[in-house]
């Protein structure tokens, strides 16, 4: 029999229950695999997990209508007008960012009843930044370079707004790498790993990005998981791998990767499961996934993706450190900036981390999923037009 012990180390031991929560969302019921923990689940659990049927997914999915998008479709779209295609998406962003942006914009109103600019007006331009979820240590700079020149002199709204869409563009323009997907020359597919804890929308960005690739189920947890998948993979037309619930991660991924080898496929996305019960789990499931593919080609996998809800703001942070210790994350995507008034947090992350911003999500159609502007996206943020 093993009985739990306190650890030697409690502070290690706090850490890990610290890092645990922040992997696992406490709301969330604790599941572990099947096999070994069904006995323990309510009912109502056992249902959702095991017996959501395919009628369901589709009906929940369906809430989020997708639209039929065939290569030829994009390709049309492509040839469009592009200035106006961009307008269309810079507002559609700048709607998504509203409740961060209003935030931000209100409290400029709020602040700036003076004309000039004195400390007091520097230390709440701050505390604004810092509820807009920039985090201290961005705020801190911003505020710093904003005063440096301007202190004692007058100062309008219009003209602190368009400062701080030029100091958070400058912090963004380092990370905001589109990814792109081109054809690689040995001819071998290139494969990307999408990681992040539950519900940040890792299956669901898969599935919009889905075009003239193959994805892979790794999250073998739950039945509802692959389906959620399969659904997408059938509206996008493209190949899916999966196993049965309850399988070995790894396996899929490995696989996957022979058959979009054998078939030729250029891009290979891998989903994993962000529903595990605790960091030690997550990161054996992960590294075994890594392994398993690293045995089949030494460059594998080309990218591993981490994906961020932005409504959960500054725990962004913490999950952005947890992951890059349990795998070499090469790029973010920050999901939910739609439903969040917490938008600024990609400003903290891109400052903090440094790591690429590939893609930002504003909501749940396919065309909401888009390669990350620095210059709009502070623009969106601050209020400012582009
Ligand atoms: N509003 C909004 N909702 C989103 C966005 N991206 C994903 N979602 C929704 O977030 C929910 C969870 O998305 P999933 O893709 O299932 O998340 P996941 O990371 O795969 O979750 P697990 O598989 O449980 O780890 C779904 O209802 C999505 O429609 C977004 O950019 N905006
Ligand atoms: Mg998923």
């Amino acid at each position: 029999m093993v009985f739990w012990r306190k650890k030697k180390n409690a502070t290690e031991q706090e850490k890990q229950e610290q890092e645990d929560k922040v992997i696992h969302h406490p709301e969330e019921p604790e599941i572990e695999p099947p096999t070994e923990y069904e006995a323990e689940l309510s009912e109502d659990q056992k249902h959702e997990i095991f017996e959501e049927t395919e009628e369901e997914i589709i009906e929940e999915l369906e809430e989020t209508p997708v639209p039929e998008m065939t290569r030829e479709i994009i390709e049309e779209d492509e040839e469009l007008d592009v200035p106006e295609e961009k307008q269309g998406w810079f507002s559609r962003m700048t709607e998504g960012l509203s409740k961060s942006s209003n935030k931000i914009t209100q409290g400029l109103t709020d602040l700036v009843t003076k004309k000039k600019l004195d400390q007091d007006l520097l230390d709440e331009l701050e505390d604004l930044l810092i509820t807009a979820d920039l985090g201290p240590k961005t705020a801190a700079k911003i505020v710093e370079e904003f005063g440096k020149d301007r202190f004692g002199k007058d100062i309008s709204e219009e003209e602190i707004r368009l400062a701080l869409a030029e100091s958070i563009a400058n912090i963004l323009t380092p990370v905001a790498k589109p990814q792109t997907f081109e054809k690689r020359e040995d001819g071998k597919p290139f494969v990307t790993i999408v990681v992040g804890v539950n519900g940040v929308g890792k299956t669901t960005t898969i599935g919009k990005v889905a075009h003239d690739l193959m994805i892979a189920a790794a999250d073998t947890f739950r039945a509802a998981a692959i389906e959620q998948l399969e659904v997408w993979a059938k509206r996008a037309g493209c190949p899916f791998v999966s196993k049965e619930i309850g399988s070995d991660a790894a396996a899929v991924a490995f696989e996957a990767y022979e058959k979009a080898k054998a078939e030729g496929t250029e891009v290979l996305f891998i989903d994993t499961a962000g529903r595990l019960h605790n960091k030690a789990n997550l990161m054996a499931e992960l590294e075994k996934i890594v392994r398993v593919l690293k045995k089949q080609d030494e460059t594998l996998p080309h990218a591993v993706l981490l994906v961020l809800d932005a409504t959960t703001g500054q725990n962004a942070f913490e999950q952005v450190r947890i992951f890059k210790e349990m795998m070499n994350v090469t790029g973010l995507i920050v999901t939910k900036l739609d439903g969040s008034a917490k938008g600024g947090v990609v400003v903290g992350l891109a400052d903090e981390f440094g790591l690429p911003i590939h893609m930002i999500g504003v909501g749940e159609q396919i065309g909401d999923l888009r390669p990350f502007d620095a210059q709009d996206f502070a623009n969106s943020l601050v209020g400012a037009n582009s």
